[in-house]
C-alpha cells in the first residue's frame, strides 16, 4: 500500500441501471435547478452512460422506469453489494421507499443473496463506499446511525466506518474512488473534514483534491475512471495519473435533481 502505485481491480461482473420515467422533473432536489430539468434530455444522457457501461462491464441490467417514483434511475440508493451479498436498502427519503424492490429481484436472479433492512433504519447506497476492504458509510439526513448498524450486522466481516456528513446529500457527493487506495475529494471545507475522518481509520489512503462541488464523483470501472464532463473542465491528466482510461459522460440533468454518476448503477461484483 505505500508504494504510491495503485492496484489493479477487477472489473464488475454486471451492472443494474434503471430508465428515466415521464415524472422524473418531479424527482427530489435540496435546491430549485436553475433551469428545469430536460427529461428527453436526461434520457439521452442515461443511454449515452448505459452504452459506456455496455463497452465495459459483460452484463448490463436494464430495469423499466416506475413513474410512481421520479427518483428511480438513481439505483444506487437502493442496495449495497458486497461480494455475494445484497443489503437491500431502506430508502433515507418517503418517497422513495418501495424503488428497492424491483432491485432485489433483479439481485435475486444474478444469485445475489438479499437482505432487507428494517424500520427505523434509512440507508441510501450513496453514503456507502466500499474502498480496500472498509465500508466507509456517510452519517446523513438519508443514513442513520440504525442504518450504519444494519450495514455491520449485513457484513460482520467487514470493518465499518461512521463519516459524518453534514452538508451534502450523499457521502459520494463529496468523495469516490479513482483507483484502488485513492479518492478524488471535493475540495472543500466538508471535504477535508470527511477525508480526515476516513483517514483515521484507513491512513494508508491517499486523496486527489477536485473542485468544484459535484466533481468528485466517478465511477471506477476496473482501470477506467468515469466522470462527469460539464463542469468546465476535463480532468484526464488528473485522473490518467491512477487510471489507464479516463472517460468522460455528461450527466447536466441529473446533477440539478444531486444526482451523480455513481447514483446510476449498482455494480455486482
Ligand atoms: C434524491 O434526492 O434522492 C435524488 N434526487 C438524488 C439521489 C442521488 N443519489 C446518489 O447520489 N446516490
Amino acid at each position: 500500500e505505500s508504494t504510491g502505485m495503485s492496484m489493479k481491480r477487477s472489473m464488475p461482473r454486471a451492472a443494474i441501471v434503471r430508465q428515466v420515467p415521464d415524472t422524473f422533473a418531479d424527482a427530489l432536489a435540496m435546491e430549485e435547478p436553475s433551469a428545469p430539468v430536460n427529461v428527453s434530455l436526461a434520457r439521452q444522457q442515461h443511454a449515452a452512460y448505459v452504452r459506456v457501461l455496455k463497452e465495459l462491464v459483460p452484463e448490463v441490467i436494464v430495469l423499466p422506469a416506475d413513474k410512481a417514483y421520479p427518483d428511480c434511475p438513481f439505483v444506487e440508493d437502493t442496495a449495497v453489494v458486497i461480494g455475494s451479498r445484497a443489503l437491500i436498502t431502506r430508502p433515507g427519503a418517503k418517497s422513495r421507499q418501495g424503488e428497492e424492490l424491483m432491485v432485489k429481484e433483479a439481485l435475486q436472479r444474478l444469485g445475489i443473496e438479499t437482505l432487507d433492512t428494517e424500520a427505523p433504519a434509512r440507508i441510501d447506497g450513496g453514503d456507502v463506499l466500499f474502498e480496500s476492504g472498509i465500508l466507509f458509510v456517510g452519517q446523513s439526513t438519508r443514513t442513520n446511525e440504525e442504518g450504519l448498524k444494519a450495514l455491520t450486522s449485513a457484513f460482520p466481516d467487514v470493518q465499518v466506518v461512521p463519516v459524518p456528513v453534514p452538508k451534502s446529500l450523499h457521502l459520494k457527493t463529496v468523495l469516490s474512488s479513482i483507483a484502488t487506495g485513492v479518492l478524488a475529494v471535493e475540495e472543500s471545507v466538508e471535504g477535508r473534514n470527511m477525508f480526515a475522518c476516513i483517514q483515521k481509520a484507513a491512513p494508508f489512503l491517499k486523496s486527489v483534491p477536485i473542485s468544484p462541488a459535484g466533481a468528485a464523483n466517478t465511477v471506477l470501472l476496473g482501470c477506467t475512471v468515469i466522470y462527469p464532463s460539464g463542469y468546465g473542465r476535463n480532468f484526464d491528466s488528473t485522473y490518467k495519473q491512477y487510471a489507464d482510461r479516463t472517460i468522460p459522460v455528461n450527466i447536466s440533468e441529473f446533477h440539478k435533481v444531486d444526482g451523480g454518476l455513481t447514483c446510476l448503477s449498482i455494480l455486482v461484483p
